[in-house]
């Protein structure tokens, strides 16, 4: 029985089920670098060199194990542009007796696989992704029944099931589940990001690089310079360069934001876990060992781990328990287009700025910068849910549907009926101020609220709040905004609406 085994570039982990039980002699592995993919959204050019050559790289190591690999690249002549026609082509070339694929990331590509059967008249083995550390019943199992999915409870129960920062009484280490309280500093004065590794360029990846700089320049985002792993042994050099240098520091300055920093104190390793050079599992056990070895602290160990067997884990259970209707939620039926300048960093906004110009530079920006800069407007400005959610797939080296709306949809834009998040991350330039040196290098003021050099963020917050009142003004968890909100005289909550009126009309013309 010969087997025809896909991969896709986010499958590149060796233990990955549909590679389980190959038989060498037999099967083939089919990779496709493919049009339909690159562009479905106008992916950032990084991000697809690293894929590109990630997965030039996984297939040339089954190669050399004496695996049969077919690969076909974005410029082969014969190329037809989707995982489909690529499978059947494949088929008519090797007559294998079946597929096997892993369950994809992302819905819209599931249910391209599940037709397969039937259009392609061949057999289509469907595998779990064992790479994520719930599955996809046992989080539909603990979420049954549940009002409330809240990822704290579920996180706990992923400390006991995995063992992670859990002493022999079944007690969470140094006592608590959660050290967020000692977290979240603002940054210190003159803080830069530490030095980073970046990897030498091979022949693949010079390359790929050349063939990306071809097919995608117009794509929003430089390509170059590119420093990003593409091997796993690339990917576990940069693991272990962030648990050494960068973790000590990761839970005090987790939300900071510092101008022309796009680090900090991050582990960048997103795009490789989600690509499948590295695993979840590992990247947690070796971070509580550095903790157990007392080489980093409880706090930034714990706030680490909660990213990845919390958030991610968590996320990626939200995804699948709730689609497809989850894509069609928009609950603050948010609905104005998105500004340019979230594709040309040409805003007077210096926040807002600077992270689209990390994005465009690095495909990449941090969470708070996601969440609380770019995710915080589109929230207060009521930017248009899907062209939101496909700006972030688009410009995010690490971004996949199943990661992505969640986050998005569901924490930054608060659309998904409050699943994600019981309240909105709704915040006024103030915080911003707070956390980041970035209001000092703007042109406006965050401790104005109302005329030409006030913070726009100020008057949209509170303008977002009054509008989406019903929704909020009863919420347990926002007890003094509204009580803040009613002390102001009514002149003033009028000037602060018509400001925000005014800021839309600039974000509109583009003057903002
Ligand atoms: P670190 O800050 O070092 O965190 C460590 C790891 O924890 C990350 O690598 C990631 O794997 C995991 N993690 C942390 N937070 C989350 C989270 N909320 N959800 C899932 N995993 C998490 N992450 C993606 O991987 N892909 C996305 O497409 C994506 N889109 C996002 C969109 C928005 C609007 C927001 C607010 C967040 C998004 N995130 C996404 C989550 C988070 O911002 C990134 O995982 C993180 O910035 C990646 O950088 P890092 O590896 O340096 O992370
Ligand atoms: C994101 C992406 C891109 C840009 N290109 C390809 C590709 O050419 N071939 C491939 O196998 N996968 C690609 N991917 C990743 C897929 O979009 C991803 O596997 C699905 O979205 C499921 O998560
Ligand atoms: Fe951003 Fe407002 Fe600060 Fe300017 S003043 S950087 S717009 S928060």
């Amino acid at each position: 029985m010969s087997a025809l085994r896909l991969i896709l570039a986010d499958q590149l982990s060796h233990s990955i089920s549909s590679l389980q039980a190959l038989e060498k002699s037999n099967d083939t592995v089919l990779f496709c670098e493919v049009m339909e993919e690159a562009t479905y959204v106008p992916h950032h050019p990084k991000k697809i060199a690293f894929l590109f050559s990630a997965m030039r790289h996984f297939a040339a190591e089954l190669e050399a194990q004496g695996i049969q690999v077919r690969y076909i690249k974005l410029d082969a002549p014969q190329n037809t542009g989707s995982f489909t026609s690529e499978v059947a082509r494949a088929i008519n070339a090797l007559n294998p007796s079946r597929v096997i694929v892993t369950e994809p990331g992302e819905y819209r590509v599931l249910e391209t696989f599940k037709g397969w059967q039937a259009l392609l008249g061949i057999p289509v083995e469907i595998r779990q992704d064992t790479r994520f550390l719930a599955n996809r019943e046992e989080f539909a199992a603990w979420a049954k029944g549940k009002k409330q999915l809240r990822m704290e409870f579920f996180y706990r129960e992923m400390r006991k099931k995995y063992s992670i920062l859990i002493e022999a009484d079944q007690k969470p280490t140094g006592g608590e589940w959660n050290y967020d309280k000692e977290n979240r500093k603002p940054p210190k004065s003159g803080m830069t990001s530490p030095a980073r590794i970046s990897h030498k360029k091979s022949a693949i990846t010079k390359e790929v690089l050349a063939l990306v700089k071809n097919c995608f320049s117009h794509h929003f985002g430089k390509l170059e310079p590119f420093h990003y792993a593409v091997t796993r042994d690339q990917a576990i050099e940069e693991l272990e360069h962030f648990i050494t240098h960068l973790l000590p520091n990761f839970g005090d300055y987790q939300d900071a934001m510092v101008a022309g920093e796009a680090y900090l104190y991050h582990s960048l390793i997103s795009s490789y876990l989600n690509a499948g050079l590295l695993l979840p599992l590992e990247i947690c056990q070796l971070a509580e060992t550095a903790y157990r070895a007392h080489r980093a602290p409880l706090n930034a160990v714990e706030g680490f781990i909660r990213q990845i067997l919390g958030w991610r884990e968590y996320i990626r259970g939200i995804y699948w328990h709730l689609m497809p209707e989850y894509g069609t939620r928009n609950t603050l039926e948010a609905t104005r287009p998105l500004p340019d300048f979230y594709w040309t960093a040409e805003t007077h906004m210096f926040c807002i700025a600077e992270t689209i110009r990390h994005t465009r530079e690095h495909a990449y920006s941090h969470h708070i910068q996601r969440l609380m800069i770019t995710g915080n407007f589109a929230l207060l400005a009521g930017l248009d849910v899907k062209q939101v959610q496909n700006w972030y797939l688009a410009v995010y080296s690490d971004a996949y549907e199943w990661v992505e709306m969640p986050n998005t949809l569901g924490m930054a834009l608060f659309g998904d009926d409050g699943v994600v998040a019981s309240k909105p991350y709704a915040a006024s330039g103030k915080y911003i101020h707070r956390m980041s040196n970035y209001c000092g290098k703007c042109q406006y003021d965050p401790n104005e609220m109302t005329g030409e050099k006030a913070c726009p963020f100020n008057a949209l917050y509170w303008d977002f709040l009054v509008r989406h009142e019903d929704k909020f003004r009863g919420n347990q968890r926002m007890p003094y905004v509204f009580s803040t909100w009613d002390k102001f005289a009514p002149e003033k909550q009028t000037a602060i609406r018509a400001q925000a009126l005014k800021i839309i009309e600039r974000m509109t013309n583009g003057h903002l």
